[in-house]
């Protein structure tokens, strides 16, 4: 699936991006699927939709409306769509992951994070691999482009090579799921800006520093994060987000060990908030 060069570029950089992530048939199917539950989140006013921990499926950003809505993330949209499940455990991008960390993968959970115009959602700096600590950081967080994605309309951002970096998620005692926001000027200056066309899929290490801008345009930013660990990579702390296909092997066999790196990983409490949006800071339409 990957070409030697992007797999050297994805250890060297911390990151590849490719394309043909999914199908024009799939990326319309998943494209109809989101417009729908954008539709419908038009009748609520807070967050809504129970995921098997008590927490909130559909999170809105502070200021939703029936008229303008602002559906900011669906958790897990796997566990209740085939046109998700299609994409994300029988299409092509765990055999693209398959090629970085395999031949043994895992899904873990995934998630749609959606910037529509107007709304003020942004990403804080941060890495994945602090949010689900494994035993080794064998993992991949897939982003497959859902629309054209550009400056304008608050693409991803990566830090290429901090993925050898480690950066405190807690300030002031406080578990914040962010790098200490001093620290963002610098990050800013080494970052590169991740734009594409809708199918393309960023690959990025579980250890990447990214982030990314609101969206400033009048054109939406939709995109699909879906993250999976090397089968022997054994969770450390119960899924953020669980799925019900949390810790299926969906490429080649279950392990028989858990492999083992060593490391010092900050342990982050099992936070209450429905999304990371709310945990780093920003504002939420309301709870259940
Ligand atoms: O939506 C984005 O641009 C990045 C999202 C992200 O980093 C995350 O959800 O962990």
């Amino acid at each position: 699936m990957l070409s030697q060069i992007q797999i050297d570029h994805f250890w060297e950089k911390g990151f590849v991006i490719t394309e043909n992530g999914a199908t024009t048939e799939q990326l319309q199917a998943l494209s109809e699927q989101l417009d729908k539950w954008i539709e419908e989140s038009r009748d609520h006013d807070k967050n809504y939709g129970t995921m098997s921990d008590g927490k909130a499926r559909f999170d809105l950003e502070a200021g939703h409306s029936a008229e303008s809505p602002k559906l900011r993330r669906v958790a897990n949209p796997v566990d209740i769509s085939d046109a998700y499940y299609d994409v994300l455990i029988n299409g092509v991008i765990p055999d693209m992951v398959a090629d970085l960390i395999g031949p043994d993968v895992k899904f873990h959970h995934c998630k749609l994070n959606i910037k529509l115009p107007g709304m003020k959602t942004r990403v804080d700096f941060h890495q994945d691999h602090i949010y689900d600590p494994h035993t080794n950081d064998d993992m991949v967080t897939a982003l497959l482009l859902l629309d054209e994605m550009s400056e304008e309309n608050g693409c991803l951002w990566v830090v290429p090579g901090a993925h050898r970096e480690r950066y405190s998620h807690f300030q002031d005692g406080k578990f914040t799921g962010k790098v200490d926001p001093r620290l963002n000027a610098q990050l800013e200056d080494r970052s590169v800006p991740i734009t594409g066309k809708s199918g393309d899929v960023c690959l990025m290490h579980t250890w990447m520093v990214h982030g990314g801008p609101p969206n400033l345009s009048d054109k939406p930013r939709r995109m699909l994060i879906c993250d999976y660990p090397a089968a022997d990579a054994i969770p450390l702390t119960p899924p953020m987000v669980p799925s019900i296909y949390s810790h299926q092997v969906i490429r080649g066999k279950p392990a028989k060990i858990a492999r083992m790196i060593q490391a010092n990983l900050e342990l982050r409490p099992q936070y209450e908030d429905d999304s990371f949006f709310e945990l780093q800071g920003q504002a939420t339409a309301g709870k259940m």
